[in-house]
This record gives C-alpha cells, structure tokens and sequence, in this order.
C-alpha cells in the first residue's frame, strides 16, 4: 500500500527524540504482543508519552547569538507585514521551484485567529539588532476527534525559515519552543501536514487539480496540452457551469450557521480523523469572506441547510513568469451533499470558484471526494499530503477516512 512505502523508518537526529510514532518500533511491539498472544492490550489511543504542565520547562529555549523570540500581533498591521513579507519569500514552493505559496494577509489573520486562539502561540524568530524576522511557527487550538476519541490538540501550520538561515537546525528550535509553550497551557498533542516524508504519519493523501483558466495553466507552466487534445478542445472541457444547477444554491450567511454545522458534524462522524467544531469555529472557518474563503448551501422551503461546499483562496507567486504573477487557486475545503449528488454540487462549486477569479480548483482525496474527482476532469498531482499527530496514537487512516482539511 502507498501509505506503508511512505512510512519514513530511516534516522532522524531531531524526530526520533519526539513523541511520534515509528513504524518499524510499533510493528516490534506488535510482533511482540502477538507472540505473547497479549494481542488486545496493543496501545491504539491515547498519549505517546503522558506529561503534567508542571514538568514543563519554565524557560524558552536558546537561540543561536545574535537572534531573539517575539510573537506576532496579526492584528498589528506592521507585525501581519513581517510575517507575510517571510511567508511570501520562503514559504513552501514545488519541486521545480516555480510557484510559492502566497497566502494573502487577510487569510493569515483569518488562519491564525480563530476562537481561543493565543497570540503567545503566533512564534517568531528575530534579529536582535535589526528587529528582522528570520522564522516563524504557529500553533491554534483544535479539539480532534481520533477513531471516535475526543483530544484537545493544537493545529501547527506556518513552519517557516529565511532561505538564507536553511540547515542550520533552527527548525527543531522553533518546534521544541512551540511545543513548551503549548504544553504550558495544558495541550500535549498536535496535529499537522506536510508534504514531505517525516516519522509520524498517520496518513497520506494526493492533491488533485481541476483547471479552470486552462491556457492561463499552461502558460505559466503549470499544466500542458495533453498529446490528443489541441488547445482548443483542452479549453472547451475544462469548461464550467455559469449558473448553478442544484436548486436554491446560494452563498452561505449568518441565519445559516447553526443548520450548516449540525449538516457538517453529523456528517464528519463517519471518518476516523475530524475535528470537533464548535458552532462558533464553524462559523469562523466556513463564513464567507471575502477573498479568503467561499462557502454555498441550499436549504429546503423550510431553511434547513441540505447541502453545503467551500472552498479557501491561496494563491500561489509564479516566481519566475515575466507576465503573470500568480496562479489562483481555490482549495475544496468542507462539502457535505444529501439531497444531490456530491459530484453536481462541486461542478457548481467550480463555476463559483471560475466566478470567483480562480485559475485552477485543488481536492485532496480525502473524505469523499473520490467520488467527484474523475468526472470532473481533476487531474492527480505529483504531490503528496503527509498527516500527522504529535504525541497521540492513531491507527493509520486511508485518505477516504481522513474529515481534515488543513490550510
Ligand atoms: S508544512 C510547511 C513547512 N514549511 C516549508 O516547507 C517552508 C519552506 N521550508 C522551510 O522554511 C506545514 C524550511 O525548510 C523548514 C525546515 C522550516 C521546513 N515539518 O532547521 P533545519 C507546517 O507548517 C525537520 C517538521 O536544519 P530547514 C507544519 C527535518 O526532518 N519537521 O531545516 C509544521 C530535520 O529533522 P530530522 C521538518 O530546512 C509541522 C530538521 O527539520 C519539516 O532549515 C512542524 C532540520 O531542521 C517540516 N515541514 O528548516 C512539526 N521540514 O529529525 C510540529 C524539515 O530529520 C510538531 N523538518 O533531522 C508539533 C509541535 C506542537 C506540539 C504540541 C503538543
């Protein structure tokens, strides 16, 4: 299975000190318990390594000389700045080195300050002199629902380091400080993705690519013609609907919040990794805002929310097209179908991204989007998606399993 070849067993100076949970170390303990037929005592849930806040280290870790930690104010524009201005030029770029994401700064505030969210965990490397940041790491809380366990966790997202710091084991610092300082408040575990290969996955999922402004994607080099198709033909397929077909479709508002997150909860029971949102987190990730995320349902005559589809904006630099600066890309984010099938309501969902001023529309294959991604002419990627769980065990989930979306 993918997931088992993906699984990282080689060494790791910083990783194999963490909480997380190794393949080959697990499959000995099972060969272990097996022999003992002990079989059922195998651990599946709970703490990797259970800790008390008062075992915690008081004091931040060191920094090399020279450089010193601040938080981020993201509603301080000039600190929102600094820490757009990093992501911008050394965040997360593909293999060839050609896009990078852009995570506008409407978006990062709307990332970082969800309910409850804590400023002392939007952490920052600077220069002591200058004030300059060189890198960044943010955590939010997130309970998690992990194969019907309920755990209160943080989401980590936004591990940044200045190219010019790279390799220098600074990366490691930022994850133990972030880690201190969530533990403090009495949060042991986390959640997180990546695309690259790291102990403790618990899972692996693939981006697919729906594009939307065809000859655009092919000019800046993100997709091409295929061999039996002209440009023209490839343009007329990748075509989306102006109007909405499901009936009463129609962009999400306040009056719909509470019907929409009972829809999406009773619905994210089925997997074996989600979170457990609160009525007022749904309405913080799901509302439409503008240029950061797009949610629709339709209800019936009575206002009960029936089916819901979003979708969050980030774009991505071209870094090196003399034209176009930017591919925009629209990412699915929560659908929940029941009175249409799931494959109309995101074909009316694409034409709300085409609207919407989108290049291309990215799925992962998680939850159940298998079921839409073939018809409508989504592409598989070359990149994969790693989960992950810091200091809590989970069995391996299949994407079809996982109710995560992470930004
Ligand atoms: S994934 C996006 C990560 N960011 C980027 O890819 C941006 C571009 N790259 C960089 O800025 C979404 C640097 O290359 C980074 C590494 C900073 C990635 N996750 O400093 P060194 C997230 O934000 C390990 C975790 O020399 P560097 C999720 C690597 O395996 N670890 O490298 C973040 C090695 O350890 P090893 C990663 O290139 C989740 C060590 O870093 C990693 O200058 C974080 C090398 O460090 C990655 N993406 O900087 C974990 N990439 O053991 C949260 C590399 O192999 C854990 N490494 O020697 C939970 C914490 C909270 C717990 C609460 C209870």
């Amino acid at each position: 299975r993918l997931l088992r070849e993906k699984k990282d067993t080689s060494s790791h100076k910083f990783w194999d000190t963490q909480p997380v949970a190794r393949d080959a170390l697990q499959d000995d303990i099972s060969k272990q318990l097996e022999a003992a037929t002990i079989k059922d005592e195998k651990k599946t849930t709970g703490y990797i390594k259970e800790q008390t806040v008062e075992e915690i280290r008081k004091e931040p870790y060191p920094l090399p000389a020279g450089f010193e930690w601040c938080v981020l104010d993201v509603n301080n524009e000039e600190q929102l700045d600094m820490m757009y201005n990093l992501l911008n030029r050394n965040y997360v770029e593909d293999d060839d080195n050609m896009f990078r994401f852009d995570y506008s700064r409407d978006f990062l505030k709307w990332a970082v300050c969800p309910p409850g969210y804590k400023v002392d965990l939007h952490l920052a490397v600077r220069a002591q002199k200058t004030g300059k940041l060189f890198g960044v790491i943010t955590a939010i809380p997130q309970a998690m629902i992990v194969d019907g366990v309920k755990v209160e966790m943080v989401e980590i997202n936004f591990l940044c380091v200045h190219k010019k710091l790279r390799s220098k084991r600074l990366a490691p610092v930022l994850i133990k400080e972030i880690t201190r300082r969530v533990n403090l408040t009495g949060v042991f575990s986390a959640v997180y993705t990546a695309g690259v290969v790291l102990p403790g996955s618990i899972g692996c999922a693939r981006y697919y690519h729906r594009s939307i402004q065809f000859k655009k994607l092919v000019e800046v080099g993100f997709t091409r013609v295929p061999n039996n198709q002209t440009m023209a033909t490839a343009v007329k397929l990748n075509r989306v609907p102006a109007q909405p077909i499901t009936k009463g479709f129609r962009a999400m508002e306040e009056r719909d919040v509470v019907g929409a997150h009972k829809l999406l909860m009773d619905y994210l029971v089925s997997f074996k990794v989600y979170p457990a949102l609160t009525v007022d987190e749904f309405r913080h990730w799901i509302l439409p805002k503008d240029k950061v995320v797009n949610s629709y349902v339709s209800t019936s005559a009575d206002g009960t929310v029936e089916n819901l589809c979003s979708f969050y904006h980030l774009p991505s630099s071209c870094v090196k097209h003399p034209t176009h600066s930017h591919i925009y890309a629209a990412y699915s984010y929560y659908n929940v179908a029941t009175t249409v099938p799931l494959k109309q309501l995101m074909n009316d969902c694409l034409g709300q991204a085409k609207a919407e001023g989108q290049d291309v529309f990215n799925a992962l294959n998680v939850m159940e989007n298998d079921k839409f991604l073939h018809d409508l002419r989504f592409g598989m990627g070359d990149g994969n998606l790693n989960y992950y769980l810091y200091n809590w065990h989970s069995p391996d989930v299949q994407p079809e399993e996982i109710g995560l979306v992470l930004l």
